[in-house]
């Protein structure tokens, strides 16, 4: 069994982001989705609409998402790969070249992210209309 892991935090689900789990998934035969904690979210200067439990539950809906476990450090993932003992890690190509590290212990992959959306955006689309609303 090929199995991949993607990291993230998902908020605001977006086809951008079943893109990439579809894709993902489509390289082996389960996927594992490190999903990004408050806490975690607050490390990267993240604010989630939706909490982690939430997120989580949104996740574990998706066709593509065999398993969700929490991402908490940007150290975890050579850990998580020889435990989960992952084939291939994939990330969005915004992040090409910040995780070949794990070229040792896995495949690393890069896919072209989805050009034109965002949950940044759809929070921005969302004030605007509020605004236009009110
Ligand atoms: N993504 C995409 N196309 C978009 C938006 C997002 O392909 N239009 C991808 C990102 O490249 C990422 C995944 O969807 O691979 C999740 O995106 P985010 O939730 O924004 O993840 P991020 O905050 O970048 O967290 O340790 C890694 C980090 O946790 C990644």
């Amino acid at each position: 069994m090929k199995k991949i892991i993607t990291y993230g935090t998902f908020d605001l689900i977006h086809s951008g982001h079943i893109h990439i789990l579809r894709r993902a998934k489509e390289m082996g035969d389960y996927l594992i989705v490190g999903l990004s904690t408050d806490e975690f979210n607050m490390k990267k200067s993240k604010e989630a609409y939706y909490n982690y439990d939430d997120r989580k539950l949104i996740m574990e809906a998706i066709r593509y998402v065999d398993m969700v476990i929490p991402e908490k450090t940007w150290d975890q993932k050579i850990t998580d790969v020889k435990k989960h003992d992952i084939d291939t890690f994939v990330m969005g190509d915004d992040w090409r070249g910040e995780f070949d590290f794990l070229h040792e212990y896995c495949d690393v992959v890069y896919l072209p992210r989805t050009r034109g959306i965002s949950s940044t955006r759809i929070k921005n689309n969302m004030i605007h209309l509020r605004d236009d609303l009110y």
